[in-house]
């Protein structure tokens, strides 16, 4: 299987050149509007696009990546919450497995639905440990996967989670507050978490200002995600 989305990843972190995802979910984009959407994308720094959501509703994901294709460059990634949530038209697909929680079904059950499906399709499959960090809220990832975050002040279990998550074989390990998260990863955990890992770190959820980009990154993040902030004001990039 190629892997040129990840390998992109790979030599970016490598460069130290800094990565911006935003984070599109299909229940609140107005299709009528996307054009709108998609130059605001396209005048962004962002470097990829995710698109994806805990609960998604609406069955536009197909017509939606096609009609991003047509018109962004950028490689379109699924961030899905479920198997629902995969679409062919897409480049590559986070395959997620969240190893902060203990409940079987986000650690390997979704997976082994997803895999036949995946199998058929020609996506680029990146396998991703995502640990979601408490946020002072309780977020949608929370509520439907019916898992605990991890204490945000324990940072060396935060490690210890990444570290076994990279030991799994895992490509990426996200660092995930939530979306419209309170709080944001705590950027002392970024560092640790980065510091003792070797492969790309993903954080997002709570970023809501150009400053948190900067500091995630400064932290030693090597994405961020951008969903709600983008999401709120279209010109949030241009401030
Ligand atoms: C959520 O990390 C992403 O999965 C983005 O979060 O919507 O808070 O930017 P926000």
């Amino acid at each position: 299987m190629k892997q040129k989305i990840y390998n992109q990843l790979l030599q970016a972190k490598l460069e130290n050149k800094k990565m911006l995802a935003i984070l599109l979910d299909p229940d609140k984009v107005v299709l009528e509007n996307l054009d709108f959407l998609i130059s605001k994308i396209n005048h962004s720094p962002a470097t990829h696009v995710f698109i994806g959501g805990s609960l998604v509703t609406t069955n536009i994901l197909d017509e939606l990546i096609i009609r991003l294709t047509q018109k962004i460059t950028l490689p379109i990634v699924l961030f899905p919450g479920n198997p629902s949530q995969i679409s062919t038209e897409a480049n590559a697909i986070l395959f997620l497995s969240l190893i902060s929680g203990r409940n079987p079904d986000y650690l390997i059950e979704h997976q082994v639905k997803a895999a036949p499906i995946l199998k058929q399709t020609q996506l680029e499959i990146i396998s991703t440990g995502y640990i979601l960090i408490e946020s002072g809220n309780e977020t949608a990832v929370e509520r439907i996967s019916k898992t605990k975050p991890l204490d945000r002040n324990n940072i060396d279990y935060v490690i210890q989670t990444a570290q076994a998550g990279e030991m799994l074989g895992n490509k990426l390990i996200y660092l995930e507050a939530g979306s419209g998260a309170k709080q944001a990863v705590p950027l002392e955990m970024i560092k640790k978490v980065a510091q003792n890992i070797e492969i790309p770190l993903v954080v997002g959820g709570g970023i809501v200002n150009l400053q948190g980009i900067q500091k995630a990154y400064d932290a030693g993040a090597d994405l961020v995600v951008i969903g709600t902030a983008f999401e709120n004001d279209l010109n949030f990039f241009n401030k």
